[in-house]
């Protein structure tokens, strides 16, 4: 798509953020912090039990207790219910309740909500909800889920598996069958989660009235929310108002429905009061959708150079009990069987996906979806290549690399990489590191017996998924674009509703950069409104990558429009032509003459108040609402290379990263300065799922990590200061723009898995096989060098 040029002024510069003065002064506004009169608080009575038969809840005793208004059991709903059921063939097809029926399936799953007028009295009554249960077998870990003779999750299932996926190119077997080298191996990530600031937090009021509910939550995706809800409670999506206000971190983990939002929904609909649940951080890390739980076995055929020859993947993700809404419960495996050939030339692949119910809390997004793992697993393979014929790790990546004329790239997986330049941002990183001399310093510390490594991955990043994409993936929502709307308002001042929303990302800066340079118009006379559906126009969300090449692209989009509306007018008043129309700094004026001028809060007044003023045949209006969908394909891929140097301590275990490098090219860069913050953001997090995060349960399937103190996040000693270096190839997208919000996540496990690998290596060879890398695991990795280096 070309977009004329529009001089640009704020698009691209390094604009503070206009939302931050509000956020770091204590001023953001968030569910918690509404307080409606007459509120009546929520808790939730969870399940001690992984897995059990719920034989009796007894309210009596918390009804009884002073200030309770309401006790809600399974019984009571036993006929609301959130189904998200995939177009895959033989799905099978899950419904998770409000509140638990006669089974719980995973541990914290509510089983009954108890609603008092003030929140330590519903804290208290909530103990005095007394359930007989009668467990059953969990099944925890993936293997005890597929094992023969393994009790069912689902009465009606076949088997605990959602759905099985298996794709295998024509060619596959010959070519693994004829291979000089194969290497097969098994990889493990560990369950975690998002885990934002802000935990959950919903407050729903109800008009009898007008039938009218409105919802305010914490979440990513308002107007999917009402959607949600309007089909579990079976009302018409007029009838309901989401708003979600400023949000404390999404990551993911609030891009989907959940039963307490439904919850309390009902309740105030029940009550006809308003509801307010503020989740704990107990019940947030208990509850609120996990991530990340993959495991793949994969087989790599290759050549004496080391080039792939055959690459052969099954994927299998512990999703806990139920789909969730809006992904369903294949978007890991589905994600994973796409993108796993990633940047590499692969002539033949198999890929097999199978999610697999379990008694864990369900499963959900969580930046980077499903790539971390893919990421993780091609990449590792490529080091046991290298590592088998005596290649540097960088040389054989080198060796398989897609190069810049295979763009665009149809890719064995299903996707179409729209253009790339990942050899040049590995390239760019390995000359910027000083690869080689790194290599030398290796060499030396381990000849005074220290133990640095060195891990270096290039990948891709698929942003902006487009409905193609998402068809592919058999949801039943198809997401492929975004709405903004640019008003005008009479003294020259620019509104932007965007159906997106913010979550941190600094989008109320970056959409009015994509707005201003078209009207001339400065930021801070630009504001950026998101997340209440009835204010907003409709569209799915922020996930995926895509906010800023859809709704930032349809803001692009309107902003030329609405300056051409303007031009046209200014034209008529200064007897001039359209064209020489020029917008600067709040001025419109003739070009070439001047004298001809006027401020553009006065052009914006004459439209709206001096209607005889305009051209015959405009509207008295100054309102654009553009959609703008991305060019077909499959998104639009960010390229990307990561390198990071450790040392490692085989006495305690303990891994300091001594260098972070990221090289990327995400396009145009709408603010380089929001796109830098997004990358440490992403590498952190990385860091905390290859070092630290891990959700541990027990062999009853009880969750052990249900404070901070022990589900450990990374802290600012546990992550070095991110170095970052960029490339600008535009893309085909309004604006040349790509995504990268979750770039930055995805490869900090494989880079640092690689490093550690590479660290032991003095000690013996090890694969470093499963996430996260925390001391007691790094100890019993270099233990393993040890013996196998005898
Ligand atoms: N940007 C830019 N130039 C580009 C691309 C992006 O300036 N070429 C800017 C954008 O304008 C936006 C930010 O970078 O301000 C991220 O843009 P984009 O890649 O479009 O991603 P989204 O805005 O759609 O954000 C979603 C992404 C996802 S999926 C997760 S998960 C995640 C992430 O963003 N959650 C976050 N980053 C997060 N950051 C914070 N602080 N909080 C979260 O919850
Ligand atoms: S996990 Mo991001 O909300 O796609």
């Amino acid at each position: 798509m070309t977009i004329r040029e529009t001089n640009p002024r704020h698009f691209g510069s390094r604009a503070a953020r206009s939302e931050d003065p509000r956020f770091l002064t204590g001023q953001g506004r968030y569910v918690a912090d509404l307080t409606n009169v007459g509120t009546v608080h929520a808790r939730f009575v969870r399940s001690p039990f992984a897995h059990a038969k719920v034989i009796s809840v007894e309210t009596s005793e918390a009804l009884a207790t002073p200030g309770v208004l309401a006790v809600f059991t399974g019984s009571d709903w036993a006929d609301i219910g959130i189904t998200c059921v995939s177009s895959y063939p033989g799905f099978q097809s899950s419904r998770m309740p409000i509140l638990a029926g006669d089974t719980v399936r995973y541990n914290g799953e509510a089983v009954a909500m108890v609603l008092a007028d003030d929140e330590y009295v519903a804290e208290d009554a909530a103990r005095m909800v007394f359930v007989d249960y009668e467990p059953l077998q969990p099944l925890v870990d993936i293997a005890d889920a597929l094992a023969d003779g393994a009790p069912r999750i689902h009465e009606d299932w076949e088997d605990n598996v959602f759905v099985k996926r298996r794709f295998v190119s024509d060619g596959f077997q010959d070519a693994l069958d004829a291979a000089p080298h194969v290497v097969t191996q098994k990889w493990e990530m560990a369950r975690h989660s998002g885990t934002p600031i802000e935990c959950r937090a919903v407050v729903a009021t109800y008009e009898p009235g007008r039938d009218h509910l409105t919802v305010w939550t914490s979440t990513q995706i308002p107007h999917l929310i009402k959607s949600g809800l309007a089909a579990a409670l079976g009302r018409s999506e007029d009838g309901i108002r989401v708003v979600s206000p400023d949000v404390g971190g999404g990551f993911g983990v609030k891009a989907q429905l959940y039963p307490e939002e439904v919850a309390c929904a009902q309740a105030a609909i029940a009550l006809h009061k308003p509801i307010r649940w503020v989740e704990d951080r107990r019940e947030h890390l208990l509850t609120a959708h996990h991530s990340r739980e993959h495991m793949h076995e994969a087989t790599m055929a290759y050549d004496d150079d080391g080039r792939i020859l055959a690459y052969g993947v099954e994927v299998r993700v512990n999703m806990g009990p139920y789909s969730v809404f809006p992904w369903t419960a294949t978007m890991d495996t589905g994600m994973a069987m796409g993108i796993l050939p990633g940047p590499y030339r692969v002539g033949e692949y198999s890929a097999s996906g199978f999610p697999v119910a379990t008694n864990k809390a369900p499963f959900g997004a969580y930046r980077g979806v499903s790539r971390p793992a893919a990421c993780f697993t091609t990449e590792r393979m490529l080091d046991q290549v290298a590592r088998e014929r005596g290649l540097d790790p960088l040389e054989v990546r080198r060796r398989n690399l897609l190069q810049s004329e295979d763009f665009p790239h149809r890719s064995i997986g299903g996707l179409v990489y729209d253009s790339g330049t990942v050899r040049e941002c590995l390239e760019l990183l390995v000359e910027w590191t000083n690869y080689e001399d790194l290599r030398v310093d290796q060499e030396r510390k381990r000849a005074d017996g220290r133990l640095m490594g060195i891990g270096v991955v290039p990948f891709i990043e698929q942003t902006a998924h487009t409905s193609q994409e998402f068809l592919q993936r058999g949801v039943p929502i198809v997401f492929g674009y975004e709405t903004s709307k640019l008003r005008l308002t009479p003294d020259g001042r620019l509104i932007i509703s965007a159906s997106i929303h913010s979550h941190g990302q600094g989008l109320e800066t970056t959409l009015a950069q994509m707005a201003a340079d078209a009207l001339g118009i400065g930021l801070a006379d630009i504001r950026v409104e998101f997340g209440d559906t009835d204010q907003v126009p409709y569209g799915s969300g922020t996930f995926a990558s895509r906010s800023a090449v859809l709704a930032g692209g349809a803001a692009r989009l309107a902003s030329l429009e609405l300056r051409d509306k303007l031009a046209r007018v200014a034209a008529y008043i200064f007897e001039a032509a359209a064209e020489d129309i020029v917008f600067t700094d709040g001025h419109v004026s003739v070009r070439g003459t001047p004298t001809r001028a006027m401020q553009l809060s006065e052009l914006c007044r004459i439209v709206y108040q001096r209607p005889e003023q305009i051209p015959p045949g405009e509207t008295p209006s100054l309102e654009v609402s553009t959609t703008y969908d991305a060019p077909p394909g499959t998104g639009t891929y960010t390229s990307a290379a990561h390198l990071a140097v450790v040392e490692v301590d085989a006495e305690t275990g303990r891994v300091q990263i001594d260098d972070y490098a990221v090289v990327e090219d995400c396009g145009r860069m709408i603010n380089p300065m929001i796109v830098e913050g997004q990358i440490t953001g992403g590498v952190a997090q990385g860091i905390g799922s290859a070092m630290l995060e891990e959700f541990v349960y027990d062999d009853q399937g009880n969750l052990m990590t249900t404070t901070l103190m022990d589900y450990l996040m990374p802290t600012a000693t546990d992550v070095p200061r991110v170095r970052i270096r960029h490339i600008e190839t535009p893309s085909d997208t309004v604006a040349g723009v790509r995504g990268m919000g979750e770039g930055g996540a995805i490869a900090p496990g494989a880079v640092l898995a690689a490093a550690v690998e590479d660290a032991l290596l003095p000690l013996g060879p090890v694969v470093v096989d499963r996430l996260p890398l925390s001391p007691e695991r790094v100890l019993r990795y270099a233990d393993r060098a040890r013996s196998n280096g005898r």
